[in-house]
């Protein structure tokens, strides 16, 4: 028969990390007298907070390591784009520089041909080049290293472009056109006036445009080079 004072206090369970045990009224009593009781208590409160800690500490770890993730992806996604723009750049500027070349070789080209030639040679009408027809350059070259673009009517980079208007079928060298960036209206074979008439055969200055179109890295791009021509 337990004693009434055993019977006054109620089974408590001691906190611990380890598994729950009844602790006996007596015991309870002599831990009560040594003051052991509360302290047990405490440190297995203290024992539960710490194992809690440590999860949050775990958890918060994990939270770090996201962080730390995100912010090394972004770094690296930064310096990813920044690595494909400064690739972007250099092509731009290598397309740049390819386009300006094929220009500047096209100009000195047409320096070397007879002045008298180079409307009837390099225009887009075959049927007034000298000999046969079809045989001059015409009006379009090749640009190695570009790309034409998708709606070019000849598949050629390059273009020549003079001052000129398709009549009847022929293509006419004038005075009379336009053309600002070319110096046009002006007075081609110095006679004096500014005409509507075909001044392919008797020109005496030659305005000229040469154009690079292609397709490049960021798209349709152009250059052109506008100069006049003498003899
Ligand atoms: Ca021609
Ligand atoms: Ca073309
Ligand atoms: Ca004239």
């Amino acid at each position: 028969m337990p004693s009434a004072r055993q019977c006054f206090y109620p089974e408590v369970l001691e906190f611990g990390p380890g598994p729950s045990r009844k602790v006996a009224p007596e015991a309870r009593e002599q831990n009560s007298r040594r003051g052991t009781n509360v302290k047990g208590m405490n440190a297995g409160t203290h024992r539960f907070r710490t194992g809690h800690r440590k999860g949050s500490r775990s958890g918060f770890t994990l939270v770090e390591l996201a962080i730390v993730s995100v912010i090394l992806l972004v770094a690296i996604g930064g310096l990813s784009g920044a690595v494909i723009s400064s690739r972007q750049l250099a092509r731009v500027n290598e397309e740049t520089a390819t386009a300006d070349s094929a220009a500047r070789r096209m100009l000195e080209e047409l320096h070397g041909v007879g002045f008298v030639d180079i409307f009837y040679a390099y225009n887009d009408d075959p049927d007034d080049d000298e000999g046969i027809p079809g045989s001059a350059p015409g009006t379009g070259f090749e640009v190695r290293g570009l790309t034409p673009q998708a709606n070019d009517p000849d598949g050629l980079c390059g273009r020549i472009i003079f001052p000129s208007q398709e009549v009847f079928g022929v293509e006419q060298l004038r005075e009379d056109l336009d053309i600002p960036e070319l110096g046009l209206p002006r007075d081609l074979n110095g006679d004096g006036d500014i005409d509507g008439e075909d001044h392919g055969g008797d020109y005496v200055m030659l305005p000229v445009t040469v154009r690079i179109e292609w397709t490049g890295v960021n798209g349709n791009r152009f250059v052109e080079f506008s100069t006049l021509l003498y003899p």
